[in-house]
């Protein structure tokens, strides 16, 4: 510590960050509490993007932190493999209780990028269990982003995610096209009009690659960290119709969108199209301790079980899937969010965020809005010749404003905690609009 109480920030080496530049310009967060956070040097911001996308129900709350307190105190550690204890088992069922019909196996990871992985072993190990061992291929999306690890980087549609570690990536992948054409879905409100047809490619790449190589179909129903991307009506009904008519797992990766983003507790239930898994992390514990996940369908989790009782079904684990402390923090997610019906509270917020949101279209530098459920972007003009630049200056005005946002190359990300108030949503997007008329 130095004598402003700032810590020698040189060891720890910060993910997808500019390392150098956050060291010469540091923000550290020192407190959270409801749907602000308290910023080292005292200022109060808004946690625009709930963490990342992490704690719909805000910061503190008591219900978690005594529930942790409990399971560390009565049980801190157990075994999942071979043994189990009764938390990993309660909240898998509770999962599955939330999840649409059919979805109701669920197999424990810490990370989202973990139980990407997970679930794209899943996938083919279920082929492999049908005697279809060449299904191994798996079909991604530009612009997607599923995590970090090989099978993420692999499905992954971000080419600086992808470029460095091609040699460790699959080379037995294909991509969708994205669906984001501002000529044609320009400020949309919620989901585009134009864009089912793009589902067509996976047609094309069936004929292709031959549906006899594809495992899976992996896909975020809206994709969060590139922007808000939202389908276009019709397109996941259409990839859902193509899979199902292949043979094709079709995975929705709900990493952001699970757990009441979109207004339903899945994105599945929202847009009323059901995958034959889902992946899911981030919110389950409000962010309070690491969890991840993949929700199986029964039919898939049943194909796997057909050989000696006391054989291993799936050579795949983490020494930490199903931790207590995890599962304690996730049980007291779950109870918050049905006792104070957040995601009903989610789902009427919306409404105000899309009005608000779009309400700043005409401030400069605004060259995209869009928008469903508790989640928003508005993409900026990048200056010529420095893109980043001109979203980083908004984040750095919006800290003056007492805002904390989210950049990604030009693009603002909001998507308040579900405990926001009417207000505070209007307060955001008024502090908005002053960054965007003081940045250059
Ligand atoms: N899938 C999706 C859809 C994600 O959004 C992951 C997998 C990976 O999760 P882990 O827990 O391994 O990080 C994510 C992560 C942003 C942002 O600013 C989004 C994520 C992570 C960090 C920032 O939108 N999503």
């Amino acid at each position: 510590m130095n004598t402003t109480g700032t810590p020698d920030l040189s060891a720890f080496w910060m993910p997808f960050t500019a390392n150098r530049h956050f060291k010469h310009h540091p923000h550290l967060i020192v407190r959270g509490e409801g749907a602000y956070y308290t910023l080292q040097d005292g200022r109060r911001v808004f946690d625009c993007l709930s963490g990342l996308w992490c704690t719909p129900l805000g910061h503190g709350r008591a219900e978690i932190a005594s529930a942790v307190s409990a399971q560390l105190a009565e049980l801190d550690f157990a075994p999942t493999f071979q043994v189990g204890h009764p938390k990993a088992f309660e909240l898998a069922g509770r999962i599955a209780r939330w999840a649409p019909p059919g979805l109701n196996r669920v197999f424990f990871a810490n990370s989202g990028s973990e139980a990407v992985d997970s679930a794209l072993k899943i996938a083919l190990a279920y082929h492999q269990a049908r005697g279809e061992a060449r299904r191994v291929r798996i079909i991604g999306r530009e612009r997607a982003y599923h995590g970090v690890g090989i099978g993420g980087i692999s499905a992954g549609g971000i080419a600086v995610n992808r470029r460095t570690f091609g040699a460790l990536a699959s080379p037995f992948v294909d991509h969708l096209p994205h669906t984001h054409d501002p000529a044609q879905m320009r400020f949309s409100r919620g989901q585009p009009a134009w864009g089912a047809h793009l589902a067509d490619v996976l047609e094309r790449l069936v004929a292709l690659h031959d549906a006899s190589t594809i495992a899976a179909v992996i896909v975020e129903p809206m994709q969060g960290s590139t922007g808000v991307i939202v389908p276009p009506v019709g397109y996941l009904e259409r990839l859902r119709e193509i899979c199902t008519r292949h043979g094709i797992v079709l995975i929705f990766d709900e990493v952001i969108t699970g757990f009441g983003r979109l207004g339903a507790n899945f994105a599945a239930q929202q847009l009323n199209v059901t995958p034959d898994m889902i992946v899911f992390a981030k919110a389950v514990t409000n962010g309070c301790v690491p969890l991840g996940g993949v929700i199986v369908e029964q039919r898939l989790h049943d194909a796997l079980m057909q050989g000696p009782e006391q054989m291993i079904e799936l050579f795949h684990g983490y020494t930490y899937s199903g931790h207590p402390v995890a599962c304690a923090a996730g049980l007291a997610t779950l109870d918050v969010m049905e006792r104070e019906g957040l995601i009903g509270r989610a789902r009427d917020l919306a409404p105000v965020l899309e009005q608000e949101v779009h309400a700043l279209r005409d401030e400069p530098h605004v060259a995209d809005i869009r928008n469903i459920g508790l989640a928003a972007a508005i993409d900026l003009t990048p200056r010529q010749g420095a893109p980043g630049a001109r979203a980083r200056a908004a984040f750095e005005q919006g800290i003056e404003a007492g805002l904390l946002l989210r950049f990604t190359g030009d693009t603002l990300a909001v998507a308040p905690p579900f405990v926001s108030t009417e207000d505070e949503v209007r307060q955001m997007i008024e502090r908005l609009r002053g960054v965007l008329r003081r940045i250059e």
